[in-house]
């Protein structure tokens, strides 16, 4: 009787209830997590992965900022361009390296970086370029600048612009002729009337942010979209009539890395240090990879990967095209001109 009787009491108090379970807030660009990698990571340490995406920068900010994030997520993937404004802003917290053993793993180039000397903050996730995803079959011999959407001229089929401030203006900047990491007003303004321009024009199909690009071309709404590397090919492999094309047009184009840091407040960072370090594990990356469609900042990982991914220009683009790539930087308290000339072309 007893026996009974304590379990009816337990239940109904819920006093028999085991200790919640550990859980780690992610919060990501969608389509960048495997969710086997996020199940393989609850099964072997009983936390259970919660993931939220975002699909711009804009947006993942104005949630950190002024939306409680940065209390409310474990872990979250950035550009590592934001990492000293993220430092600024006190939204993220110093990683303790000694919890992340697997740091090591990573290319040297991902180490020390300028961005965040000594990795106080932040450890690499993917890398990749800007460019643009295109439809072979309805574009024939499509002319490889960003011409096609900047120039009236030369432009060729409708087009998808990039919801993502300084990758969209960066490439305006780039077809002038400018840096893309310019603080120079009149180039800004340039950049922006050339933005706007595009977006104007009757071939345009709007602005969309992160994967809306890529599936508007896959779904045929749209002939070309500027994309990440990752997602374009991502589409190029599902498309089963292979007719989707990756580019970085002549004039160059933007290369950008993304890091794993942990907000201020996170409520687990314990666990945040456990998945960054899982991640950077050889095999969980070279998996991660597998599944993105990005290319790994993991030495370890690279050498798991295929041949043919690692020969695949559109992952790892070869030197004559990573010469005209140029790296994507913060511009400190001069990103206030982007914002300017953004939220113009934005708001006409
Ligand atoms: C993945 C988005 C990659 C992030 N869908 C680009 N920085």
């Amino acid at each position: 009787m007893c026996p009974f009787l304590c379990f009816l009491i337990l239940s109904i108090t819920g006093c028999a209830k085991s200790p919640a379970t550990p859980e780690l807030n992610l919060y990501i660009w969608s389509e960048y997590l495997d969710p086997q990698i996020a199940a393989d990571f609850s099964a072997k340490t009983g936390v259970k992965v919660n993931v939220s995406v975002y699909e711009s920068s804009e947006e993942m900010l104005a949630k950190l900022q002024h939306a409680g994030g940065s209390s409310q997520y474990d872990l979250v993937v950035v550009s590592n361009m934001l990492v000293p404004t993220l430092v600024q802003l006190k939204l993220i917290q110093p990683l303790d390296h000694g919890r992340i053993p697997n740091r090591q793993n990573l290319d040297a180039l991902f180490l020390d970086p300028a961005y965040d000397p000594g990795n106080h903050y932040s450890l690499a996730y993917q890398w990749g370029t800007v460019g643009l995803l295109y439809n072979k079959a309805k574009l024939h011999g499509l002319e490889p600048s960003w011409g096609v959407l900047f120039d009236p001229g030369k432009q060729q089929g409708s087009f998808v612009l990039i919801d993502e401030m300084r990758d969209q203006l960066g490439a305006a900047l780039i077809f002038a002729g400018h840096s893309a990491n310019s603080t120079n007003p009149d180039e800004l303004r340039q950049a922006g009337q050339l933005v706007l321009g595009a977006k104007k024009s009757a071939k345009s199909r709007g602005f969309e942010g992160g994967v809306g690009g890529k599936n508007k071309v896959a779904a045929g709404l749209a002939d070309m979209a500027v994309v990440w590397n990752g997602d374009a090919l991502k589409a190029i492999e599902e498309n089963a009539k292979g007719e989707l094309a990756y580019l970085v047009p002549r004039e160059g184009s933007l290369i950008w890395a993304d890091v794993m840091v942990i907000p201020a407040q996170a409520p687990n960072s314990e666990a945040a240090h456990q998945f960054i370090d899982y991640l950077l594990d050889a095999q969980v990356g070279a998996q991660l990879s597998r599944f993105t469609r990005y290319a790994s900042p993991n030495k370890a990982a690279r050498q798991l990967l295929p041949k043919e991914d690692l020969e695949n220009p559109v992952l790892y683009p070869p030197p004559e095209i990573l010469s005209r790539l140029e790296y994507q930087r913060e511009v400190g308290e001069q990103v206030r001109l982007y914002d300017e000339v953004w939220t113009e072309v934005k708001s006409r």
